[in-house]
């Protein structure tokens, strides 16, 4: 068929020179499907992972008639960071590279209602007995000097494939609704950007974290005096403490 006749005029001809055969190394080739294979196996981490994250919220729900956790997110990091990463730090560029040196190419974002939620969720899945934690990193409890808090795990999870087990890593990071909104917008605008440590820009989002950071304890503080309220203490309970 002519093209230029195509009825609904749709289609515009155009000439494509197709490149000749290209000549793909068998080494690259195989390399290429052990990284396929390796980000499906973070992404069966993630699914792995997140489902432990909803059982706890599921339960903690019924018990508390509350949700602890508002949101998760997920990503698999893209090659493009795999690759920014990997070649920052000096390190080879290749599969194996990835497996034994970057422990966040599977990330779980969990948004809290509440910073005591944060410790709750955390330290019920640091119990589970097939969680391995690697690191924790407290920005809570140490906030960084830009004033950025979160809580950070690593931990390692066995997967059950057709042949066998792995162990994966995820980095799971844990933080309240408000200090997702601080860190989305401090990495839209200026992390990883070079700005002097002097910068006026760095002393507003440090004050403005500060500022969360008092929020989040008042609201904490509300909810405890409404969960008071709502359950008082017995007067047994009173007399022991
Ligand atoms: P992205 O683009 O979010 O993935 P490492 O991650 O091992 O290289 P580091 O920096 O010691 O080393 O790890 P850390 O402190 O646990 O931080 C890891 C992640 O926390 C970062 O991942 C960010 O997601 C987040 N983070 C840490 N500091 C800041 C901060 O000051 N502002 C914001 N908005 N996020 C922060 P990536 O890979 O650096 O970035």
């Amino acid at each position: 068929m002519n093209i230029n006749m195509n009825p609904n005029g749709e289609l515009v001809q155009s000439a494509v020179n197709a490149p000749g055969v290209i000549e793909i190394p068998e080494s690259f080739i195989a390399e290429a499907k052990q990284f396929r294979e390796l980000m499906m196996m973070y992404t069966c981490a993630i699914r792995e992972t997140k489902t432990k994250l909803e059982v706890l919220n599921d339960e903690l729900a019924v018990r508390n008639q509350r949700n602890p956790i508002q949101m998760i997110k997920s990503r698999v990091k893209k090659p493009s960071s795999i690759t920014e990463k990997l070649q920052r730090r000096n390190l080879p560029v290749n599969v194996q590279s990835i497996k034994d040196n970057l422990d966040d190419v599977a990330g779980i974002r969990v948004i809290c209602s509440f910073v005591d939620d944060i410790y709750t969720v955390a330290n019920m899945l640091a119990r589970q007995d097939d969680v391995d934690v690697l690191v924790v990193k407290d920005y809570i409890r140490s906030p960084k000097k830009n004033g950025y808090r979160s809580y950070h795990m690593i931990i390692q999870v066995p997967i059950h494939f057709s042949n066998g087990k792995a162990k994966m890593r995820v980095e799971v990071q844990l933080r309240t609704l408000a200090m997702d909104f601080w860190a989305s917008l401090d990495h839209q605008m200026k992390y990883k950007k070079n700005l002097d440590e002097a910068d006026e820009i760095i002393e507003e989002m440090t004050a403005c974290a500060e500022m969360i950071a008092a929020a989040d304890l008042r609201m904490q503080r509300i909810r405890e005096k409404i969960d008071e309220r709502e359950n008082p203490p017995s007067p047994f309970q009173r007399d022991r403490d």
